[in-house]
C-alpha cells in the first residue's frame, strides 16, 4: 500500500495556505531541510531480550527494507530502513566469548562511525534488558564497558536503557492479564529494578540514566496477542532523546494499530507528550524565520489531521488538536493561538473575533513578543496551554473552571490591557499559567 507521507501533507498545506509567497518559500526551504534529516537508532541487548519484538511493536515494519550485510564483520548487525528512520538491530553480549568479542567490536565501530557530514552516525542507542532474568551481568558489561565509553562527549544524550518483559519479571506473578498492567507488588519490583540498574551504571561510569520498564508484548501460535505495556512511554523516551530536527521522521513509520499504544502507567499523557514534541519541531524548525506566527494551526491543519490518522492515535491531532475536537467550527486553537482565552470565550458562546480575544492577541503579538522573554513565554504557552485545555474539557465541572479562570485571571488581565498596564497583565497571565499547570496535576 502506498501511504501518503507526512512531509507531503505538510508540503500541500504550505502550497495552499493563505500566506504570502515569500513566506511559503521560507517554509518550503525549512521543510526540505527537515526532509533530509535521517535518524539512526541502534537497538541492542542480549539475544532474547526482545529487540525484534520491540521494533515490531513500535514501528510499521511492513515496508522496512532489510539490509543484508555482505561484510562478515558487520553481518551480525541488521539494518532496517524506513524512509528517514534507520534502525540498527545489534546483538549485545551473552552469546559466548567469541561471538561477544565480535559483537563488541562491531558495536564500537558503529558507535564511532561518522556520517557524510562528519557527524556521529548513530543518534541514539536503545539498550534493551530482559526484565525476566536475574542476572544482568552481561548487560552491565555491554552498557558500562562497550557502549558508554564509546558515546563521545554528551554520553547522557545518546543512550537509553529500557527493561523489557515487565509482564514476566516475576515469572508472570502479579501481572494483571485482564488489565494488561502490573499489580502493586510487581510494580514495586520493577521500580526497584530500574533503580538498581541506574545505580550500577552510575557507579561504573558516572553516567546518569533513568531506565524505564515496559513489555513489548508477544504473539504466540494459536494464542491471543498480548498487547504491549508502556510502549507509548518508550516512544516518548525515544522521541524526547532524538534531536529536534529529526523527530518528524518517526511520524510515517509508527505502528498504526492503536491497540498497541493504549496501556501504560499513566504517570504522564505520553501520547500528548509525543504530540507536543512533534509540534515543537514544526514550530521551531518548519516555521523558523517565517512570519506566520499565530497562523501555524491554520496553515498545517491538514497535515495535523493527517498525522493523527497515520499514527493510529499516538499523535492525535498534532497541530490541529483543538481544531479537530471542535469539529471544524473553531478556527481558533491553532489559528488564534490563545488556547485558554479561546476556550473560555467559546464556553461563553463568544465568537473567535470577539473583543476579548482580539485584545489578547494584540497584547501577545504587539507587546509580549517584543519583550526580552516574550518569545520564550509564548513558546512555553504553546507547549502547555493545549494540554491544560484538553484536561479541563474532560472535567465534569468544566464550566466552573472556565468561570473561575475568567474571573480570577482573564477579566483583570483585560482591564490591565485596557489601562495599558502591560507588565501587570503579563505577570498575572504568567501566574495563571503556572497555577493551572500545577492544578492540572490534580485533575486526573
Ligand atoms: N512475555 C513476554 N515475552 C516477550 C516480550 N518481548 C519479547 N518476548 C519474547 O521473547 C522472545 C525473544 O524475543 P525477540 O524479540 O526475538 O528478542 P531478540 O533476540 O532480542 O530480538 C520471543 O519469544 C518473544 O515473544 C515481552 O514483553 N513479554
Ligand atoms: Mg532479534
Amino acid at each position: 500500500m502506498n501511504k501518503e507521507k507526512f512531509f507531503d501533507a505538510m508540503e500541500k498545506d504550505i502550497q495552499s495556505a493563505n500566506i504570502p509567497e515569500s513566506e511559503k518559500t521560507k517554509l518550503m526551504q525549512n521543510l526540505l531541510h527537515l526532509k533530509e534529516q535521517k535518524i539512526n537508532l541502534m537497538i541492542t541487548g542480549a539475544t532474547g531480550s526482545g529487540k525484534s519484538s520491540t521494533i515490531n511493536a513500535l514501528f510499521d515494519m511492513e515496508v522496512a527494507k532489510v539490509g543484508v550485510g555482505v561484510n562478515p564483520e558487520t553481518m551480525d548487525i541488521a539494518k532496517y530502513e524506513l524512509d528517514n528512520l534507520i534502525l540498527w538491530d545489534s546483538p549485545g553480549l551473552g552469546d559466548g566469548k567469541e561471538a561477544d568479542n565480535r559483537h563488541a567490536k562491531n558495536i564500537i565501530k558503529k558507535l564511532n562511525e561518522l556520517d557524510n557530514k562528519g557527524e556521529l552516525l548513530i543518534d541514539l542507542v536503545l539498550v534493551i534488558l530482559d526484565g525476566s532474568t536475574r542476572d544482568l551481568g552481561t548487560s552491565y558489561e555491554l552498557i558500562n564497558k562497550v557502549i558508554i565509553p564509546n558515546l563521545g562527549e554528551n554520553k547522557e544524550q545518546r543512550i537509553l536503557v529500557a527493561i523489557n518483559q515487565a509482564d514476566v519479571a516475576m515469572k508472570g506473578r502479579y501481572w494483571n492479564y485482564e488489565k494488561n498492567q502490573p499489580e502493586q507488588k510487581l510494580k514495586e519490583f520493577l521500580d526497584e529494578k530500574a533503580v538498581s540498574v541506574k545505580k550500577r551504571i552510575k557507579e561504573a561510569t558516572g553516567v546518569d540514566i533513568d531506565p524505564i520498564y515496559y513489555s513489548a508484548g508477544f504473539k504466540e501460535e494459536g494464542e491471543e496477542q498480548q498487547k504491549p505495556y508502556n510502549l507509548s512511554k518508550l516512544l516518548y523516551y525515544i522521541v524526547k532523546a532524538t534531536p529536534e530536527e529529526k523527530r518528524l521522521s518517526y511520524i510515517d513509520n509508527l505502528n498504526e494499530e492503536e491497540e498497541m499504544w493504549k496501556d501504560d502507567d499513566g504517570l504522564k499523557d505520553y501520547r500528548a507528550e509525543v504530540q507536543q514534541s512533534f509540534f515543537t519541531t514544526v514550530k521551531e524548525h518548519v516555521v523558523k524565520g517565517a512570519e506566520i506566527g499565530g497562523k501555524i494551526g491554520s496553515v498545517f491543519g491538514k497535515a495535523g489531521e493527517f498525522a493523527g490518522k497515520v499514527v493510529g492515535g499516538v499523535v492525535g491531532g498534532l497541530i490541529g488538536i483543538r481544531k479537530k475536537k471542535s469539529g471544524g467550527g473553531r478556527s481558533s486553537g491553532g489559528g488564534g493561538g490563545c488556547y485558554i482565552t479561546t476556550a473560555v470565550c467559546e464556553y461563553q458562546n463568544k465568537q473567535d473575533d470577539c473583543y476579548e480575544l482580539t485584545q489578547f492577541r494584540k497584547f501577545r503579538d504587539e507587546w509580549l513578543l517584543n519583550q526580552p522573554d516574550g518569545k520564550e513565554l509564548i513558546s512555553e504557552y504553546y507547549e502547555t496551554a493545549p494540554q491544560i485545555v484538553e484536561q479541563i474539557e474532560k472535567l465534569p465541572n468544566k464550566g466552573e473552571v472556565y468561570k473561575h479562570i475568567n474571573e480570577q485571571y482573564l477579566t483583570p488581565c483585560l482591564a490591565y490591557i485596557e489601562n495599558n498596564q502591560m507588565l501587570q497583565c503579563k505577570k498575572l497571565y504568567t501566574e495563571m499559567m503556572h497555577n493551572l499547570y500545577e492544578e492540572k496535576k490534580l485533575w486526573h
